[in-house]
């Protein structure tokens, strides 16, 4: 149970909420800081209060639980409200971290003293929404205009150290915070409260700022919304102020962008805690990559970015060397962009060798060489031989059939597959895929190592592509029939992008090279795969020589525009592979098809257990794929839309081309019933 102590030591009154694991603001919560304020006001022996959190942070902000249902009082503004009315000092003393209403409490404290590393935001336009606590107008009233809205546009905490330089807090505390904390108050006793809502309004313009917002968050409704709220604080006398945040706050509350966010936030968690998995991770310290190209060289550098010891194995002295400049090269962005210090860079460098047996001590190996069969098998057959007992054998292939890969050895118990996306050392998503005979201790180790890398990682079943590329490809498919039936693949890509993913998917193909595509459509052929209607226009760019960014031409050049422009022999290429004659689909027809195709494919990757909830296929179409996070992803995207609008428009489409468009029989069957995608992660989660 949630509860707010109260105790008093040397005339100062501490109050400490306790509500782990972060002390979110919840209606209990709320409830226990009024009482316990509306205590002290009349404790005569206390002369100063002290908020404090327990646990490892002051207050993570509003209990985001509670949104979307009725509001119960007390409201936090409310609570805030009384805090700094308070006739006798307040003083937060903060560690940790205080985000959102938990900062907004700490504003409406008196004065504000801090932990040294503390963070310090207001992420509130993350999960769709505004500060709604008095962030818009007692923030700018503390930092100025300007660096308010910076900070609740973007989101971002900052340090305490870079508060305590802005205002935001008074001191930094040395040593024992509730000991600093004990002593600021003593020197409190006796001044009058000193009120940020008394503080002059702030002065200037935030339309610069809105206008750079409202252009890196195309789409999305919080960051500008949050910015108008900011910028009502020079206009309006502070209750004003606060009756005008509070009107954008609702009506932010309302919109299925802020349902999208925290579904996502939410999904983030959940997916870890894979349904029926208990068992405790191996331990990894020394990680062995195989093969050192753009993936193998990722995977590395992500591992030294986390502290891991890391083994590198190539074929031959010049495999080695592209390596290890692969490596070097990607460690020093990472200074370039301060995601590392040059010290630490200083001392990260992985062990190379072109023998296997160098991996006979690796707790973990993981093989990044061609992708073919064969060679894999090979390649795993010599880590049986070479790698101690116990150690995990793990492969990135991105479709091949892990259980195949898996009897390659005499231990396929401790073989998973690891896919990471390119590039390894930044891309959040890892798919860890699960064969028949994957331990569980072994995937276990899969979802630690995804932590310690600060990856998300998701569960996913073997088939071709598992989770997201096998979505990927109908998808794309259903792309590829559009541009067949006559729509532009630029239209196709400006639609995509409309719907908010940052890239269409023919850019997506330029990025990665027209012969991946063309390769993959080969193999499928060689390996008898259904294969409907071919994209002939891509078979002929390909053939053509145009392969994408690497050779200056895709479907855009690139030759004059960096960014890629539209092409008209591109067109004339399309339009020749036609066989009938072309027909007009419209941005919301092309987004209608391609959200169908892949919210079916979807609906068909968990119903086969491919993905264990429609929540982890949501994670990997966030995390891999570029899908808007604001829609949630595809699964909460479709429940939102309603499952009987996706069924009848695949309906619809399946009486033109009954072979591609199947329903799904979890969709029918859900669309059928009134049920949702919603419905299932509930029951496995419970
Ligand atoms: C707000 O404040 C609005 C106000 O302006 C206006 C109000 C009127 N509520 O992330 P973790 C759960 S909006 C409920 O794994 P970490 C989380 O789901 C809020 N639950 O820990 C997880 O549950 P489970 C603004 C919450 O140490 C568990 O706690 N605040 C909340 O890696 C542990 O979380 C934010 O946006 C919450 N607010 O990171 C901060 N927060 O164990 C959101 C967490 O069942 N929170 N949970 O999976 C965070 O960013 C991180 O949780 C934090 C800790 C950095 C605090």
């Amino acid at each position: 149970m949630p509860e707010v102590h109260y105790e008093t030591q040397d005339g100062i009154a501490v109050i400490t909420v306790e509500n782990p694991p972060v002390n979110a603001l919840g209606q209990a919560v709320r409830a226990g800081l009024a009482e316990a304020f509306d205590r002290f006001a009349a404790d005569g022996a206390a002369q100063v209060a002290v908020l404090m959190g327990a646990g490892r942070l002051f207050l993570g902000g509003a209990d985001i639980t509670e949104f979307g249902k009725a509001p119960l009082a007390p409201s936090l503004p409310d609570v805030i409200a009384g805090i700094e009315a308070s006739p006798k000092p307040v003083l937060a003393a903060i560690h940790g971290a205080a985000l959102g209403g938990g900062l907004e409490v700490a504003l409406g404290c008196h004065w504000r003293i801090a932990a040294p590393g503390t963070r310090l935001g207001l992420p509130e336009v993350s999960l769709g929404i505004l500060p709604g606590a008095g962030g818009t107008q007692r923030t700018p009233r503390l930092i100025g205009l300007e660096a308010a809205g910076r900070m609740i546009a973007s989101g971002k905490p900052i340090r305490a150290e870079e508060a305590v330089e802005s205002g935001l807090i008074d001191r930094l505390a040395g040593g024992d915070l509730r000991a600093a904390a004990l002593a600021f108050a003593a020197e409190l006793k006796g001044e009058a409260p000193r009120r940020t809502r008394d503080l002059p309004a702030p002065q200037g313009d935030l339309s610069d700022l809105r206008a750079a917002t409202a252009a890196k968050t195309p789409g999305q409704i919080a960051p500008v919304t949050a910015l108008d709220a900011v910028m009502a604080s020079t206009r309006l006398p502070f209750d004003d102020g606060i009756a005008e945040e509070r009107r954008l706050f609702r009506h932010l509350l309302d919109t299925p962008q802020r349902a999208g966010l925290i579904h996502a936030f939410f999904t983030d968690r959940a997916v870890a805690k894979v349904p029926g998995l208990d068992a405790a991770p191996r331990a990894i310290d020394h990680v062995g990559v195989v093969g050192g190209g753009t993936m193998g060289a990722g995977i590395a550098t992500a591992c030294l970015l986390a502290g891991l010891r890391v083994t590198l194995v190539e074929r031959n002295a010049e495999g080695l060397d592209r390596a290890r400049a692969t490596i070097d090269g990607n460690l020093d962005t990472a200074v370039q962009r301060g995601k590392l210090t040059a010290d630490k860079r200083a001392g990260l460098a992985p062990a190379f060798a072109t023998e296997m047996d160098a991996l006979a001590e690796a707790d973990i190996a993981i093989e990044a060489v061609f992708e073919a069969m064969d060679v894999k098998r090979e390649v795993f057959a010599t880590l049986d031989r070479v790698c101690k007992p116990g150690a995990v054998l793990a492969t990135n292939t991105s479709y091949l059939d892990v259980n195949e890969i898996a009897v390659a050895t005499d231990r396929p118990a401790d073989v998973v597959g690891l896919h990471f996306f390119s590039p390894a050392h930044v891309m959040k998503l890892l798919e860890v895929v699960v064969t028949d005979a994957t331990a569980p201790d072994v995937t276990a180790t899969g979802f630690a190592l995804a932590k310690r890398l600060g990856k998300i990682a998701v569960r996913a079943g073997v088939c071709d592509g598992f989770i997201g590329n096998r979505i990927l490809s109908a998808y794309r498919a259903a792309a590829d029939r559009m541009v067949l039936d006559g729509a532009s693949p630029y239209a196709i890509d400006a639609a995509i992008r409309d719907f908010g993913f940052p890239m269409g998917p023919y850019q997506v193909s330029d990025l990665a090279g027209l012969d991946i595509g063309f390769m993959t459509r080969e193999r499928l052929k060689a390996e008898g795969a259904p294969q409907g209607r071919r994209a002939t226009f891509a078979d002929a760019l390909y053939h053509a020589g145009r392969l994408g960014r690497k050779t200056g031409k895709g479907y855009y050049n690139y030759t004059a525009d960096k960014r890629g422009a539209e092409d008209p022999e591109v067109e004339r290429i399309v339009a020749e592979s036609r066989t009938g004659p072309a027909r007009a689909l419209d941005a919301d027809e092309i987004t209608r098809r391609y959200m169908a195709a892949m919210v079916n494919e979807a609906a068909r990757v968990v119903a086969e257990g491919i993905a264990a909830r429609p929540l982890d296929v949501d994670a990997v179409l966030l995390h891999g794929y570029g899908f808007p996070r604001w829609k949630g992803g595809p699964m909460h995207w479709a429940d939102a839309q309603g499952l009987d609008t996706i069924l009848a428009d695949i309906e619809r489409f399946a009486a033109e081309e009954p072979d591609f468009w199947q329903p799904a029989p979890l969709l029918r069957d859900l669309a059928r019933e009134g049920g949702a995608f919603a419905d299932l992660n509930r029951k496995d989660t419970a």
